[in-house]
């Protein structure tokens, strides 16, 4: 199914086209994804065999971060603008990302690796959204790994904005061995340079690596916002009981707008000075270790949850149908098994119209994500069928 793109809301955007055969190609040659499975095998020797003429073994750095945060906090647009690749599916409801996944990026002589999350949950959301064991233990997974934390704090909420998750507590004290990082995202919905200090402050207990330091807020959003200050008293923070839901021991804070790009330049460049000497895991060219298939289903679900309303999406089930690469183009085909004909029709929409949409809508993801022309296909079945198929 073939469509011409529209809605596309990305930062950074390839140039996509659709050809006369209605396959989705890349004007620009960006930065092709391993599309070969069987990459894996030779690991050892492939490693070799790339970084010989590349970069020098004894000059290779390497920093792995785990982002973490609480769902929708923007850890997956933020790791996929600040390495210009998507590569982590993103939506804009809660739970998009299901497990913990890698986004490797080769700049220079620097190999970052980014753990991607699912938003830190406690065991009553657990149970209530029935959420896969997967969501507890993928940050657990993605810590142990890591060199550093970044906290992924969203400040467009007036409501959670003041104070950190006491989930995002738990797992710092869990670990207070490694540096952490505050990453404020969404301040492009922030008005206020007050409120932006204020939170600063608040946030952080106004001390930085276990030390007082009463200049964090004025550093920082004096560089980085131009907005107006707004000069109206502001009671916001006035009743919070002090150091609840505050963390004392973060190295740094930043302002971020993962969404325009603002902000991203400056961390992006602390990760890079952060690295430590040692040797790649990853060939340059790699952006993940997830097989290509797995990718592509998790982006159908995450667009699936952005079109469809409520709780729906999250009681489809979604199945790779095939995958192929011929002449460097990728054909590929999802199905979508739905609880019921209703929904079905719901995904479908009029004439198919949904359905279109959505394809339209991944098939630009995909371009993205792989750099390379796709030919895609999404089919839906209604449960009890396609179990009657299988018998
Ligand atoms: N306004 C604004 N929106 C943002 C920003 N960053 C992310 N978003 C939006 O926030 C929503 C959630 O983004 P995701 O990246 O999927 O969030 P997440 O933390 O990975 O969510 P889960 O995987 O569900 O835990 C999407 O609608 C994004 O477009 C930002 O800087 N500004
Ligand atoms: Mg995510």
């Amino acid at each position: 199914m073939f469509v011409i793109l529209k809605n596309i809301t990305n930062f950074v955007k390839p140039n996509v086209q659709l050809n006369k055969y209605g396959i989705y190609y890349c004007l620009q040659q960006q930065r092709n994804l391993t599309l070969d499975n069987k990459y894996e095998n030779n690991e050892e020797r492939d490693l070799s065999k790339h970084y010989r003429g590349e970069q020098k073994l004894s000059e290779q750095k390497s920093l792995n971060i785990a982002v973490i945060g609480v769902p929708n906090a923007g850890k997956s647009t933020f790791i996929n603008n600040i390495i210009n690749h998507r590569v982590c599916p993103t939506s804009s409801k809660v739970h998009t990302t299901r497990k913990s996944n890698k986004a490797i990026y080769t700049t220079g002589q620097t190999q970052l690796v980014f753990y991607d999350t699912p938003g830190l949950v406690t065991q009553k959301e657990i149970n209530k959204h029935k959420l896969e064991k997967s969501f507890k233990s993928s940050y657990r997974h993605a810590i142990q790994h890591a060199d550093m934390i970044a906290v992924l704090h969203d400040v467009s909420n007036s409501w959670t904005r003041k104070q950190l998750h006491s989930t995002v507590i738990d797992s710092l004290k869990a670990y207070p061995q490694l540096p952490s990082v505050l990453i404020l995202n969404k301040i492009d919905a922030l008005k206020s340079k007050r409120i932006t200090l204020e939170l600063i402050r608040i946030l952080t207990n106004n001390t930085l690596s276990g030390r007082k330091h009463n200049r964090i807020g004025k550093k920082l959003t004096l560089d980085e916002s131009k907005k107006e200050d707004d000069e109206r008293p502001d009671l916001e923070f006035g009743d919070l009981l002090k150091n609840e839901g505050t963390w004392s021991n973060f190295s740094d804070v930043f302002l971020v707008s993962s969404i325009t790009g603002s902000g991203l330049n400056k961390v992006h460049d602390y990760f890079v000075h952060a690295a430590k000497s040692r040797n790649w895991e990853f060939p340059s060219d790699k952006f993940t270790d997830e097989p290509p298939e797995e990718l592509i289903v998790a982006c159908v679900r995450a667009r699936l949850l952005d079109y469809l309303p409520q709780e729906i999406p999250y009681n489809l089930e979604t199945f790779i149908e095939y995958y192929n690469v011929h002449n460097d183009t990728i054909y590929a085909s999802v199905e979508v098994v739905c609880p019921t004909k209703r929904v079905e029709r719901l995904i479908c929409g009029e004439s198919n119209g949904r359905l279109k949409q959505i394809t339209e809508r991944v098939t630009s993801d995909l371009v993205e994500t792989f750099g390379k022309p796709i030919s895609f296909t999404i089919s839906t079945k209604p449960r009890a069928k396609s179990k009657e198929a299988a018998n």
